[in-house]
């Protein structure tokens, strides 16, 4: 009785965890784009392939030892020595059979994926028109927006915007170990390899908040490194574009403008560059645009003001090892800071 009164309160809690969260979905069998869809497919004709062999070897099985056991009863006493020449000839057919069946089927998955590899990381076939650089960082994504013109190069972080139905290119490089860049729902993994760059590109069909994650093992907080891919409609993306070229608000409040000057006097300015200001540190994410991201540290927290004061307290509670020091900070000083930053739509 007690057991299933915990079960019920962890569906409860399961299904209040979903629909908070309903917005974002990650899945690699609900695909929002070509390679997803090809790697889909792949999935499910293996599934169902695998599925039929698998009942397919039980029932054999189990009329395997069923007849065996009558069999043994039938023969005992009478021409065993012929019977079991006979039974040879039988099994070694069913034998060659199983091994010819394995074989055909084997080969029939290596032939296909093989070719759903090669389909999804094929080269380009639209021309670029939106290439966006990936730098994985231990534990987080920087995101920047190629442009010729350098005003108009977009610096965010965790959080990548795309317009629907357009072909985007990511060139993925990381700045310590390895790390994978992998959104389930648009496509399969390309690895972050130091110093060797890599690229891949993707299209998403429909608009829609997917969940990326590393998927490479790459230290401590490797469970906490992720991302979204809002997929939007051309206006939505360009108004978002245009609204992330901007720089920091220069018409501050009194208590905003007393944050920002903390934050130019505390270390954070070491680490952080906000646009429009004197902060210009690469070590950590662009706050530039801090209030208009989701989430904070790499999809660990829900964006508002009560995590983000946990997190500038002591991030190392929420991220245990992350390369954010806690910076002491009082109550009074801790809000102007916190009003500085919700300033930064
Ligand atoms: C030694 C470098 C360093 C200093 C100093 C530092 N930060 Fe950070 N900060 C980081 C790093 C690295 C991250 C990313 C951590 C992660 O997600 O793993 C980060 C993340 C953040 C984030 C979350 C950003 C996002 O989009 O996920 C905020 C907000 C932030 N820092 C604010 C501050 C403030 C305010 C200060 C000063 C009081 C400060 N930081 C000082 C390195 C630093
Ligand atoms: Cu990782």
């Amino acid at each position: 009785m007690r057991a299933r009164q915990i079960n019920w309160g962890f569906l409860t809690w399961v299904a209040l965890v979903n629909t908070t969260v309903a917005a974002t979905t990650q899945s690699s069998v609900d695909p929002a784009g070509p390679q997803a869809q090809h790697i889909s497919q792949l999935w499910w004709v293996m599934l169902y392939l695998l599925t039929g062999v698998f009942i397919l070897v039980m029932s054999l099985l189990s009329i395997g030892a069923f007849r065996r056991r009558s069999k043994a009863a039938e023969t005992s006493g009478r021409n065993v020595i012929q019977t079991d020449s006979l039974r040879e000839t039988k099994m070694a057919r069913v034998v060659m059979g199983g091994v010819v069946v394995t074989t055909v089927i084997l080969f029939a998955l290596l032939v296909s994926s093989f070719i759903v590899g090669r389909t999804i990381y094929s080269t380009p076939k639209e021309p670029t028109v939106l290439t966006i650089d990936i730098t994985g960082h231990q534990w987080w994504w920087d995101v920047r927006y190629e442009n010729q013109v350098a005003s108009q190069i977009v610096t965010t972080a965790n959080e990548i915007h795309i317009p629907v139905g357009r072909q985007v290119v990511f060139k993925l490089n990381s700045a310590d170990v390895i790390h994978s860049f992998w959104v389930p729902n648009l496509h399969g993994k390309t690895d972050l390899i130091p110093g060797h760059p890599a690229e891949t590109w993707l299209k998403a069909d429909r608009t829609g908040v997917y969940r990326g994650q590393c998927a490479e093992f790459c230290g401590h907080q490797h469970a906490h490194m992720a991302f979204e891919v809002v997929v939007e409609s051309e206006e939505q993306f360009q108004a978002w574009y245009e609204s992330q070229l901007k720089s920091a608000p220069a018409q501050l409040t009194s208590s905003q403008s007393r944050g920002l000057q903390l934050f130019l006097s505390k270390p954070c300015v070491m680490c952080h560059t906000i646009q429009g200001t004197d902060a210009g540190g690469k070590v950590g994410p662009d706050l530039t645009h801090l209030a208009s991201r989701q989430t904070i540290a790499a999809g660990a927290l829900q964006n508002n003001r009560t995590n983000l004061s946990r997190w500038i307290l002591n991030s190392q509670d929420v991220k245990p090892g992350n390369h954010m020091p806690p910076i002491p900070l009082n109550s009074e000083e801790l809000n102007f800071v916190l009003d500085y930053l919700e300033s930064l739509k």
